[in-house]
């Protein structure tokens, strides 16, 4: 037998299949499968003859075959029921009952779950979730916060600047904190205003284990008549509870900020510790018993004037705090790189 005459035989058995196929009310697919495809089949007589066939066009016949084979097992399965495309487990043993491919859940990055945990926390107390963009003005991260004009913030070595002028001809740069974005609130909506403002900040720093140049904040802002440090303490004394237990406590040591007036450093009770004096010293709280947390005060005059509130009607506060701090103690990361390297055992160890 030559190659054609090969083909020709080929052509002539993938024929009679189709035509038993069309017949298989008179004949049953069993009886096909062994006529075509059995160990004896007119497939199997015809590949053995192969070996009649020079060498190099063996190959390609071989192929042929093998395809009309493929062809013919689908056509069949589809006649039992047996899906064509359902690869292995088309498999007549298949046993549902097996337990599935393991199918890994990812996890929420630790600062995620900080971020939601912390939200959730002022949700609770009527504050709704505000954002802005990355890429600021002069005038909404600096000018109407009450920067002086020479205030070191301000400074090339703290602030990333973007080679883009806005209106005024002034560069843009990266935000140095979320405050743009309760600026950019204030003027666009009255009082009262009750908003956090979650989201990531750049500063100009060199990386340590408590520094990055690209961070986390979250600030809160409340406007509205006779807001005062009393409300900003409670407020501030209800997250810390909500977050780090009924236990934690609150208190406030004077600072300058110059977007507040008064301005304090916010410090909670050492959750590690609880403030205990005695046995050795806790790295955390370096054994003074209380850890800063955040910055707050009651919102400058100035600023309301820039965002055209009248000081004489209506007072605020305003804090903001760190991200990757609360992540850090929530989780007991030591080293604030950790969080961005994507190590799994960091990543896996929430949920
Ligand atoms: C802080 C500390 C104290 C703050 C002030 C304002 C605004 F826009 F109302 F003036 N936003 N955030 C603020 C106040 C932020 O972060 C350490």
């Amino acid at each position: 037998m030559n190659a054609t005459e090969w083909k020709e035989k080929l052509s002539a058995i993938r024929d009679s299949f189709s035509v038993s196929i069309n017949n298989v009310q008179t004949e049953n697919p069993e009886a096909i499968e062994l006529r075509f495809l059995g160990r004896k089949g007119e497939l199997a007589l015809l590949l053995r003859d192969l070996k009649d066939i020079p060498i190099e066009e063996r190959k390609a016949l071989g192929a042929l075959g093998n395809t009309a084979k493929e062809e013919m097992m689908v056509r069949l399965g589809a006649l039992k029921g047996v899906p064509a495309s359902a690869g292995p487990a088309a498999k007549p043993n298949l046993d549902l009952t097996l337990p599935g491919w393991p199918f890994p859940k990812g996890t929420l990055h630790p600062l995620t779950v900080t971020l939601n945990r912390m939200t959730e926390c002022f949700a609770k107390l009527g504050f709704s979730v505000a954002e802005g963009p990355l890429i600021e003005e002069d005038y909404f991260n600096f000018e109407a916060l009450n920067f002086p004009p020479f205030h070191p913030a301000r400074d090339m070595q703290d602030t990333f600047y973007v080679d883009v002028k806005d209106a005024s001809g002034k560069d843009m740069l990266l935000r140095t904190h979320t405050s743009p974005v309760q600026i950019r609130t204030m003027k666009n909506q009255e009082p009262p205003i009750r908003i956090i403002s979650p989201g990531r900040v750049f500063r100009s720093e060199a990386v340590d284990a408590s520094h990055s140049f690209a961070f986390h904040q979250i600030e809160g802002l409340y406007v509205d008549k006779n807001v005062s440090m009393a409300d900003l303490k409670w407020t501030l004394e209800e997250f810390m509870k909500d977050l780090f237990g009924s236990s934690a406590k609150v208190r406030f040591m004077p600072s300058y900020f110059p977007f507040v007036e008064p301005g304090a450093e916010v410090e909670v009770s050492c959750v590690f510790c609880r403030g205990k004096a005695d046995g050795p010293r806790c790295p955390v709280c370096k054994g003074t018993g209380w850890i800063e947390l955040l910055g707050a005060g009651v919102v400058h005059p100035n600023v309301l004037k820039a965002c055209n509130y009248d000081p004489a009607k209506w007072s605020g506060f305003a804090f903001g705090a760190g991200i990757e701090r609360f992540a850090m103690l929530l989780f007991g990361i030591s080293d604030m790189r950790m969080l961005y390297e994507n190590d799994l055992r960091i990543l896996k160890q929430v949920q």
